[in-house]
């Protein structure tokens, strides 16, 4: 394929501190890195509760909304943004449906987890998303511009 034919996208994706603690953060990575997507930040943060609350603005009215901050800001959680074809949408098929007891086997939530408090992967739901939390997570210059060798064999 045309490397100009590529429409090249980059989404947020975190092992939230459940899949740190539980030892998933190589199972997790391998299924992006196999796939054919290409990371390009990468880092292990303990973000503040009111950083998580930035995260999950979108989700302030919600019953769990607390909780789910206080647990996102509990411990490690590994900040990363994957680029590639189609990477946002899928990405998410790759984490499966938000509640792991309905997630499909063969997805990482399916796979690895059983309840939704505890669903251990976030990733952005939508361009504008990925857009603002690559942009609250990420500085600029932490995001690598590099060619991987691996692309013109994946395209
Ligand atoms: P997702 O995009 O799949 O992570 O799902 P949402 O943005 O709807 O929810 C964000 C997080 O809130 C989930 F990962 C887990 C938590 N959550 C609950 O704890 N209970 C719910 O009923 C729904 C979501």
């Amino acid at each position: 394929q045309e490397a100009n034919a590529i429409q090249m996208e980059r989404t947020f994706i975190a092992i939230k501190p459940d899949g740190v603690q539980r030892g998933l953060i190589s199972e997790i990575i391998a299924r992006f890195e196999c796939k054919g997507f290409k990371l390009v930040a990468i880092k292990l943060v303990v973000p503040s509760k009111s950083f998580a609350q930035k995260h999950y603005h979108d989700l302030k009215e919600r019953p769990f909304f607390n909780g789910l901050c206080n647990f996102l800001s509990s411990g490690p959680v590994l900040a990363m943004v994957w680029e590639g074809e189609g990477v946002i949408r899928y990405g998410r098929k790759l984490i499966g449906a938000t509640d792991p007891s309905k997630s499909e086997p063969g997805t990482i939530r399916g796979d690895l987890a059983i309840v939704v408090g505890r669903n251990i992967i976030h990733g952005s739901d939508g361009p504008e998303t990925a857009k603002d939390e690559i942009s609250l997570w990420f500085k600029p210059e932490e995001l690598s511009n590099y060619t991987s060798n691996q692309e013109k064999w994946v395209y």
